[in-house]
């Protein structure tokens, strides 16, 4: 597989995290969106989008937009849930994650980190949006070490962050939060996640 991507961007770092820990053996093809190696003709062709990521799969089909590639990358894997039902619910939370958190939080972390811009001069809806999703997050996974637990058990007798049947639930998004200058939320839940998601490969 080659994967296109931007190693600066949290959607393209989310395929290479997913395919890493999945073991899978790829290309990572380094393609720099500030210098708009998205647009050229070429890149265009493979993703009319011009977004990355994108990958061109062994099979030479190309496929874009992160969270399609990851659900195709991990199926029949233990980072799907079997039951349908805890499915449709890791399902609802990445669309919430492309729809509440990227817009806000990536772009707040691009804003601060990759244009020097100060927090208080980023656009106040982009904060205080980006900061809902923190909290979100947060309160998300105060009780439980996963997102989508299927058990409910508490985080605490858990500390490796295994699920109770030895599989790896999602892991939620957030593991750049901290570059976009957003105050993270009072509270251990997304403390606990990022510290886990340190030593997550
Ligand atoms: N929803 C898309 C978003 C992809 C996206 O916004 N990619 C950005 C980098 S993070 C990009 O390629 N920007 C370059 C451009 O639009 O020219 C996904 O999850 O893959």
């Amino acid at each position: 597989m080659r994967i296109f991507g931007d190693s600066i961007s949290g959607n393209c770092l989310k395929v290479k995290w997913t395919a890493d820990h999945l073991r899978l053996s790829y290309d990572w093809i380094e393609t720099d969106v500030l210098k708009a190696a998205t647009r050229t003709p070429e890149f265009l062709a493979l993703n009319p989008a011009g977004q990355v990521p994108a990958v061109i799969l062994d099979d030479g089909r190309p496929l874009a937009q992160s969270n399609a590639i990851i659900l195709h990358l991990a199926e029949g894997s233990a980072l799907i849930p079997a039951d349908p039902y805890d499915r449709a619910r890791m399902l609802e939370w990445m669309f919430w994650e492309q729809y509440s958190h990227e817009p806000y939080v990536a772009v707040a972390r691009f804003q601060v980190r990759f244009q020097g811009k100060a927090v208080a001069d980023l656009e106040p809806r982009i904060v205080e949006r980006g900061k809902a999703a923190l909290q979100r997050l947060e309160d998300g996974l105060a009780a439980s070490p996963f997102l989508v637990d299927g058990g409910g058990q508490s985080r605490r007798r858990r500390p490796g962050g295994l699920h109770p049947r030895g599989r790896r639930r999602r892991l939620p998004p957030g593991r750049l939060s901290e570059g976009a200058g957003l105050d993270r939320p009072g509270g251990e839940g997304l403390g606990y996640h990022l510290g886990r998601l340190a030593t997550f490969r």
